[in-house]
């Protein structure tokens, strides 16, 4: 029996992706190189800190310890430049219906994400009083694919990994929800997330009565 339903937030919930993109973009050429959309994909669901590495390998660049931190903070404030203008008009289509579901369904609602910034973005588009439960990076001590975020998620929700379903963008997001038990649904393509045991494109037009159904025959 479903008892949960625990959410990634960027690529789920909303589309951070792009602010993320322009701060690190912002970053990368005050360091004198450049890095494209592609690349960006890579660092969907990777922790800030792992995010800069990645870049700063890409650019060739070394920074010590105390260097990155400074970076990764003067990189947070120029996306806490975007975040501070949300509004709920960047819900991504059909999650406030969903989420409303689960609620009048009974059925628990956590978020589990990588971003430190996630209680200051649910609040921003207004659906911070849908959570139960908050599981963010500033939580976490490993990131996804470790499934640590989600199976903390769980248990404060009081509920086993194989009553809960984890909806994820990122291939490593699958992969964590997999490895701690739950029923991983992938939010994007089959190509994308070949390993998810069920794909959905978005929550448009998803009945939360038959999609419960369908996992019940997975
Ligand atoms: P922050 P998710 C992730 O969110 C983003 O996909 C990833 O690009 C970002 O680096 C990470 O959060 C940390 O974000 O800098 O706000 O702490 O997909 O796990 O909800
Ligand atoms: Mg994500």
């Amino acid at each position: 029996m479903i008892k949960a339903c625990i959410f990634d937030l960027d690529g789920v919930i909303v589309d951070t992706a792009r602010y993320h993109f322009v701060a690190w973009k912002k970053l990368a050429n005050a360091l004198g190189f450049d890095f494209d959309e592609a690349f960006n994909e890579k660092l969907k669901g990777v922790s800030r800190i792992e995010s800069l590495n990645l870049i700063l390998e890409k650019g060739g660049v070394t920074l010590t310890e105390s260097e990155k931190e400074q970076w990764a903070a003067r990189k947070n404030d120029w996306y806490l430049e975007y975040i501070e203008k949300m509004t709920e008009d960047e819900i991504l289509p059909g999650v406030a219906a969903f989420l409303q579901s689960c609620r009048a369904e009974g059925i628990k609602i956590g978020l589990g994400s990588a971003s430190k910034n996630a209680p200051m973005i649910l609040e921003r588009i207004g659906l911070m009083e849908y959570f139960d439960v908050i599981i963010d990076g500033n939580k976490t001590s490993r990131s996804k694919p470790d499934p640590e975020v989600f199976l903390l998620g769980a248990q404060a929700l009081s509920c086993e990994p194989r009553e809960c379903v984890v909806f994820e963008d990122a291939e490593k997001g699958i992969e964590a929800a997999l490895a701690g038990g739950f029923f991983a649904v992938g939010v994007g393509t089959k190509e994308q997330l070949p390993e998810a045991h069920l794909v959905i494109s978005g929550f448009e037009n998803i009945d939360l009565t038959q999609f419960i159904q369908t996992l019940r025959n997975i």
